[in-house]
């Protein structure tokens, strides 16, 4: 069985706490119940972890190239967070991994304010999703299976 390496950037700890009309009154940990799930249904171990700090989110994505090589990884659903729209590091450890990866966006940051229009993440994924709410978690690892 692959797994599925689900991560969370900056202040995602902070789900369900404030800004519910943004992102929902869903917790991280509901979130990552409803993953535990998915993975299920798709035949995946899940691996879930969140990071507010730029290099362990870096050190994660060089370690899932590692994994996926090795074929004990199916592929990477990253919501970078705030770091989507300001990190070239983080573009380039997901080009030098060579990682399958989906980008993921609770909210539809197109319909936001101007400074989450850019992401430096999209153009190293292999797939974007925005604006499903915390079931695009769900919805990504259903792709991640299909791929
Ligand atoms: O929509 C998303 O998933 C975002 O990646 C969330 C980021 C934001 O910077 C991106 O532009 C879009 C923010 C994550 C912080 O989430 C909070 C949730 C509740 C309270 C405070 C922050």
């Amino acid at each position: 069985m692959k797994t599925a390496l689900i991560l969370n950037g900056p202040n995602l700890n902070l789900l369900g706490t404030r800004e519910p009309a943004v992102y929902g009154s869903q917790t991280l940990a509901d979130v990552k119940a409803l993953c535990v799930q998915a993975c299920a249904s798709h035949n995946l171990a899940l691996d879930f972890r969140q990071s507010n700090h730029e290099g362990e989110l870096i050190d994660w994505i060089h370690e899932a190239g590692r994994a996926q090589a090795a074929g004990t990884l199916a592929g990477v659903v990253l919501n970078a967070g705030a770091y989507t729209h300001t990190s070239i590091a983080l573009h380039d450890a997901i080009k030098g991994a060579g990682v399958t990866l989906i980008e993921l966006h609770i909210s539809n940051v197109h319909a936001r304010e101007a400074f989450r229009h850019h992401s430096y993440i999209s153009p190293a994924a292999r797939a974007v999703m925005a604006g499903f709410g915390v079931q695009g978690y769900a919805l990504a690892i259903a792709g991640l299976a299909g791929l």
